[in-house]
């Protein structure tokens, strides 16, 4: 509670003037929240607002307005998307914070019904509510929340999300409701190429989860990567279910995509182990979720319970605490990447945060840095976005110490001192010098990684070392070191300079895709990269596609082909292919061609792989299985054909068993190779 005085010491003008300026507050941050995708402030001071407003209204309900935030049911809606009107309410859930609050909420429900009950217990995902709506197993509308009552029609977009089926396993007329969501992994690497393309980050995965999917521009939607599970079915009786436990594992069997974690709990103890378990896992989870969801199990019980004007009794969430840290901005470094952006990061005093010591922040960019204001000396608050990346979210100012001064902003590269440009209105600030050393080092560092050319014992150190005593400037020169040039590094006796030598000399034979990958083209990462393989062959075949040629691949955007057609056309790019070509490197792609596998068992099906593996790596089975001619996914869907589980799978076996999909483990997987 942050209010003032005490209630009881408050009359009830003074409380009325308080509560109107919650109001005014928490309706800005509820507009920011809901139609901008921006949220102003962390969820927890927006709790502890709407907390103060709750107790002043209760304390003195005379001054309860209509429109107040306590009695709507929710967000704004955007313009720009057509409006649709729910048939059944959405409604948001009651929330508390303790084993006390969570007590008094199972009092509630036993003084209700007259005896304890059953609980299914699900995990609360961090995203944006959607309903979905099917008619004779067909998707035919998809929606958000919007205010509650009124939502946006957003089904193109929704038809983009592999895991929303387009049609279910039964020609079922119903509504369900679930969350969509961007999985961790996702949205690192979103904000990695937003970065690598002077745009803007997203603060956290549910934001962008949200600007993916309320884009009027569906392209933009199918190339983020959305996922969703289902937890509601609008009327069960649809379903012929008993219970919630029971709807959900229906819905898994229509072909929904369903969080496999629900456990019935016969009592409060259950759920707190369930509350414990889950709060541990949470770092290590593939999404973001902030607590858990209570719901009575029963679904007779659940409509005899009914609901208020806002939010159903028979279900409450449990919110994790907010996890946040205090420290102390020492320094902020500069550094330049691999295509020049120039990125602050600030260098702090370690700290726990979420389970890890952090003592790095990225800022992201320049216009982050002067937004949050960070002086040197300033004490910040951090927090991990998407639970991963530590990120500052903002300086305590009643602590900043008198005397610190703001950053200056560099106008030179940090290496080579050129000065740094914003190209066409990006907000990244970029050296576009091609000669800046720490670009050429993290080219060439790029170039040899395990994704690209893969030269084991060439790591970011080595090329420093290389290139600071002026060996190698272009890829190429890796493939002229002597063994003389390489016994300079720090540790390389006779054995490491050998291995690192035949190394080199072995990447020569690399198939095209690799290659592709390490000259670090705008837009390209590892999965392009293959495609681009797969489909065009050999290095001269690239070096002669058209953009509508380019264009003309599924997967290829507009703007991509674009920066492919240019950067295969340019001197530069001629210049450092024609040099690799005369040191050897292989130019021609020499994985199968889908089409052209042998018919084997994993021709043209679908597999996933999960769990730990013993005789492959992870991506050595994978490409195996592509060289097979299978399609290899990250998740499973109804669609997948095989599962692949290595030891201690987890939610992807689970859910998998639940549709009914082949399951081999990774002896049976190998055995299965030559069939
Ligand atoms: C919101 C959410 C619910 C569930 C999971 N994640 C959410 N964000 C669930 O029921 N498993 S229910 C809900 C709501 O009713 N507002």
């Amino acid at each position: 509670m942050s209010l003032p005085k005490k209630l009881e010491e408050m009359q009830v003008e003074e409380a009325s003037k308080l509560a109107q300026n919650l109001r005014d507050t928490l309706d800005r941050w509820s507009k920011l929240y809901y139609t901008k995708d921006a949220p102003e402030v962390e969820d927890y001071e927006y709790d502890e607002k709407y907390a103060d407003l709750v107790a002043l209204e209760e304390a003195f309900p005379e001054i309860i307005t209509q429109d107040s935030i306590t009695q709507r049911v929710g967000g704004e809606i955007l313009e720009g998307f057509t409006k649709v009107t729910h048939t059944e309410p959405m409604l948001s859930m009651g929330d508390v914070f303790s084993r006390d609050e969570l007590v008094e909420f199972d009092n509630r429900i036993q003084k209700n019904v007259g005896h304890p009950v059953d609980y299914n217990v699900e995990l609360k995902i961090d995203g944006l509510a959607i309903s979905l709506t099917y008619q004779d197993g067909e998707l035919i509308q998809g929606s958000t929340r919007g205010d509650g009552n009124i939502g946006e029609d957003i089904t193109k977009n929704l038809k983009t999300i592999k895991s929303v089926p387009q049609k279910l396993t039964r020609p079922l007329s119903i509504e369900v409701r679930g969350e969509c969501f961007m999985p961790k992994a996702s949205f690192a690497k979103l904000n990695a190429q937003q970065l690598e393309d002077g745009k803007p980050v997203f603060a956290n995965p549910r934001n962008a989860a949200a600007g993916s999917l309320r884009q009027l521009n569906t392209n933009v939607t199918k190339k983020r990567d959305l996922d969703t599970f289902i937890y509601t079915v609008v009327d069960s009786n649809q379903l012929g279910a008993k219970t919630q436990h029971q709807a959900i594992q229906m819905m898994a069997e229509l072909g929904f995509n369903t969080n496999p974690t629900q456990e019935v709990c016969a009592n409060l103890d259950e759920v707190w182990d369930y509350i414990a378990k889950y709060e541990g896992q949470r770092e290590d989870l593939p999404y973001g979720i902030d607590g858990i969801v209570l719901k009575v199990n029963d679904l007779s019980l659940q409509q005899e319970l009914g609901h208020t004007v806002k939010i159903p009794r028979w279900e409450i969430a449990y919110k994790f605490p907010p996890e946040e840290a205090a420290t102390v901005v020492r320094d902020i470094e500069w550094t330049v990447g691999r295509t020049g952006v120039v990125t602050p990061t600030a260098v702090m005093d370690p700290v726990q945060l979420a389970g890890t010591t952090v003592s790095r922040a990225t800022l992201n960019n320049v216009d982050q840095l002067t937004a949050k204001d960070v002086h040197i000396g300033d004490t910040v608050l951090l927090h991990k976005a998407g639970d991963i990346i530590p990120e500052i979210t903002r300086v305590v100012l009643e602590k900043r110490l008198a005397g610190t001064s703001e950053l200056n902003i560099p106008t030179q590269c940090p290496s080579c001192g050129k000065k740094l440009v914003h190209l066409n209105g990006e907000v990244a600030l970029r050296c576009i010098n091609p000669d800046c050393p720490a670009q050429i080092v993290a080219r060439l560092e790029h170039f040899g990684s395990r994704n690209a050319m893969n030269i084991m014992g060439l790591g970011p150190k080595q090329i420093q070392q290389l290139y600071a005593k002026n060996f190698i400037h272009h890829f190429d020169d890796l493939y002229k070191l002597t063994s003389e040039e390489l016994s300079q590094l720090d540790g390389f006796k006779e054995k490491r300079v050998n291995n690192l030598l035949e190394a080199i000399d072995n990447s020569r034979k690399n198939s095209l895709e690799r290659l592709i990958n390490g000259l670090g083209i705008q837009g390209v990462g590892t999965k392009m990269a293959r495609t681009l393989a797969e489909k065009f062959g050999t290095m001269d075949n690239l070096m002669q596609t058209t953009i509508e040629e380019f264009d003309a691949v599924d997967t290829i955007g507009e703007t991509l082909a674009n920066n492919l057609a240019t950067f295969f056309q340019s001197d530069v790019a001629q210049n450092m292919i024609d040099e690799l070509k005369a040191v050897g490197v292989n130019m021609e792609y020499l994985g199968v061609k889908p089409a052209e596998s042998p018919d084997g068992y994993y021709k043209g099906k679908k597999v996933v792989l999960t769990g730990k593996l013993e005789q492959y790596t992870r991506n050595e089975l994978k490409e195996r299985l592509i060289s097979l001619g299978a399609d290899v996914a990250g998740s499973v869907s109804k669609k997948t054909d095989i599962l692949i589980a290595g030891a201690d799978a987890g939610s992807k076996l689970t859910k998998a068993q639940a549709l009914g999909i082949e399951i081999l483990d990774e002896t049976e997987a190998i055995a299965k190779f030559e069939q």
